[in-house]
C-alpha cells in the first residue's frame, strides 16, 4: 500500500476549513503545486444518494434505544464506537466497532459516537459521525482519512436515512460534551477523546451500570438477531465442509491450510470470522485455545475444529466438530467421543425455558463424570467426583456461554440474570462439553494421552425448548464418518 502523502493527524488538519491545508502546513507537502492544489478542489460530481432504504435491523434498533432510554432517564447517554487502533507505523488493524456502538445504531463507522440526550418525554438520539471530505480546503486528498485514501463515506444525510437517526458532525462532538451540564454516563474502553472530554462529569460506577444493563439488554435476541445467528451458523456449516474438502491438502501442508479455508468462506460471505479459529490437529486438541495453527496434519489423528463465521451485522456462530482426519475414528477415539456426544446431548436437553442456567452444564458435567469413573480414571462414586470437581482434570471448562454479537456474549452481565439465572426463549447459547487428555498426563494410559474432543452446537431457547441452530453439521460418530465420505468424495 501507498504512503499518504501527509503526515500530520486527521484532527490538526481539519479544525479550521477557512485555511487550506496546503497553506497551513506550508511546506510540508512537497510536489504540491498551486495549480495542483486548485484543480483538485473542483472538477468532482455531486454523488449524493438520495432516497436510500433503512438498513435491515433500522426497525429493531429504536426498540433497543428506547429500552436504554426508560432505564436512565433524565441522563446524557454517550455510546462511542471507538477509533481504529494502530498496527505498525501508520497501519490499522481492520475496525470492528464496539457492540454497545453497533446494537444501539446498526452502525458500525470508526469515531461513531451515538448520543442519547435527555427530554421532557425520554431522549433525543444523534449518531455523530466523520461527514464527507472537504474538497476545499484538501482534506479529501491530502489527509490520511481523506476519503481518497480510505474511500467514500456516507453523508451526514445519507446516514440519517440508513439509520433513521439524525446525525451530526463528530468533530464538534467532544468540545460540546465538555462543556454540557447535568449528569452523564458513558461506555469506556472505546474512545479516549470522548472520554477526556468527559473526564469530571462521570463517575466509573455509574458508567459500569450502562455497560451492564447494555450488556443484559443482549441476552434475549429479537427476531432480527436470531435470523442473523442463523445466517452465520449456515455460512458456519459450509466453511467446516470447505475445510473437509481440503483435508489432503492441510496435510500435505500444516493446520494453517484449515484455517485460511474457513476464513475465505468467512470473508467471502461475513465480515469476518467471529474469533481466532481453533484448528487444533492431534494433541494440540488438548490445548483450548490453540490458534497458532502452525502445527501438522495427520492420518490417524483428530482434528478440533472451533470456528465461527461472522456476519455483516456482527452476528457469530461458535461452532466445534472433531473429526477424524482419516475419515474414521479409532476405536479409542469413538469411544471419547461418543462420551462427549453423550454429554453433550444430555446439555442439549436441560436448555429449556425456564430452566437454570446452570442445569445443561451440570446435565453435560455428570455424564462425563461417570463415564471418567467407568473408564476407571478417577475414582467413583459419581457423586464424590462431581463434588470435588475431580472430573475437571480432563472436562477444562465450562459447558458453553452466550452468543451473539460477541462469541462469549452479555459478559457484563450480572451473575445473577446469567450464571445464576433463568433460559428464556430468545437466549442463544451454547452446548460444548469436551473432554481433554494432555500428552503429558501420566495419570491416564499412555493411548489417551494427546486425544481431545470437543462437539459444541449453538442453542436457541424457544417458547417450548430449543433449536439447535447447527444441525444441519453431522454430530453423531457415524454421521460424521458419513457425511466426511461424502465429501471427500
Ligand atoms: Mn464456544
Amino acid at each position: 500500500m501507498s504512503d499518504a502523502l501527509n503526515p500530520e493527524t486527521p484532527e490538526e488538519l481539519v479544525e479550521t476549513e477557512e485555511e487550506p491545508i496546503k497553506q497551513r502546513k506550508n511546506g510540508l507537502y512537497p510536489g504540491v503545486s498551486d495549480e495542483l492544489a486548485e484543480n483538485m478542489k473542483s472538477g468532482w460530481a455531486d454523488t449524493e444518494l438520495r432516497d436510500l432504504e433503512p438498513v435491515a435491523q433500522a426497525g429493531h434498533t429504536a426498540a433497543r434505544r428506547a429500552a436504554l432510554s426508560a432505564r436512565f432517564p433524565g441522563e446524557r447517554l454517550v455510546i462511542p464506537a471507538g477509533n481504529l487502533k494502530t498496527r505498525s507505523n501508520d497501519t490499522e488493524y481492520a475496525f470492528r466497532s464496539s457492540v454497545e456502538y453497533a446494537y444501539l445504531t446498526g452502525n458500525q463507522t470508526e469515531d461513531g459516537v451515538l448520543v442519547l440526550e435527555p427530554t421532557r418525554d425520554g431522549h433525543r438520539a444523534t449518531i455523530y459521525l466523520l461527514p464527507r471530505s472537504n474538497r476545499e480546503n484538501g482534506e479529501f486528498w491530502l489527509d490520511g482519512q481523506g476519503e481518497l485514501w480510505v474511500g467514500r463515506r456516507n453523508s451526514l444525510t445519507e446516514a440519517e436515512q440508513l439509520y433513521g437517526i439524525p446525525a451530526s458532525d463528530v468533530r464538534e462532538l467532544a468540545g460540546a460534551l465538555s462543556e454540557a451540564t447535568g449528569p452523564v454516563r458513558v461506555v469506556r474502553g472505546y474512545d479516549a477523546g470522548i472520554e477526556a472530554a468527559l473526564t469530571d462529569k462521570v463517575t466509573a460506577e455509574r458508567d459500569e451500570e450502562l455497560r451492564v444493563f447494555l450488556s443484559e439488554a443482549r441476552l434475549v435476541k429479537d427476531e432480527f438477531e436470531v435470523g442473523e445467528l442463523q445466517k452465520a451458523v449456515d455460512s458456519t456449516v459450509r466453511g467446516f465442509e470447505d475445510v473437509v474438502k481440503v483435508l489432503d491438502k492441510a496435510e500435505a501442508t500444516s493446520e494453517r491450510y484449515i484455517e485460511g479455508t474457513f476464513f475465505l468462506r468467512a470473508r467471502v460471505e461475513g465480515n469476518d470470522i467471529g474469533y481466532g479459529s481453533i484448528c487444533a490437529a492431534g494433541p494440540h486438541a488438548t490445548t483450548l485455545h490453540w490458534v497458532r495453527n502452525d502445527g501438522p496434519v495427520r492420518s490417524g489423528d483428530l482434528l478440533l475444529l472451533d470456528a465461527g463465521v461472522e456476519t455483516h451485522t456482527y452476528y457469530t456462530a461458535d461452532v466445534t466438530r472433531t473429526l477424524p482426519i482419516n475419515g474414521r475414528f479409532s476405536e479409542l477415539q469413538k469411544k471419547i467421543y461418543d462420551a462427549v456426544y453423550e454429554a453433550q446431548e444430555a446439555g442439549i436437553a436441560a436448555v429449556q425455558p425456564g430452566a437454570k442456567y446452570r442445569d445443561f452444564h451440570d446435565a453435560a458435567q455428570r455424564v462425563l463424570a461417570e463415564k471418567l469413573v467407568e473408564w476407571g480414571l478417577v475414582e467413583g462414586p459419581v457423586e464424590r467426583v462431581l463434588e470435588l470437581g475431580l472430573q475437571r482434570r480432563w472436562t477444562l471448562h465450562g459447558t458453553g456461554h452466550m452468543l451473539g454479537m460477541d462469541v462469549h456474549d452479555c459478559a457484563a452481565a450480572r451473575t445473577e440474570t446469567y450464571v445464576d439465572g433463568t433460559l428464556e426463549p430468545g437466549m442463544c447459547l451454547t452446548v460444548e462439553p469436551g473432554l481433554y487428555f494432555q500428552a503429558d498426563d501420566l495419570t491416564v494410559p499412555a493411548e489417551y494421552r494427546g486425544i481431545g474432543v470437543r462437539i459444541e452446537d449453538d442453542i436457541l431457547v424457544t417458547e417450548d425448548g430449543n433449536r439447535n441452530l447447527s444441525a444441519a453439521l453431522p454430530r453423531r460418530a457415524d454421521e460424521v464418518e458419513a457425511w466426511m465420505a461424502q465429501l471427500k468424495g
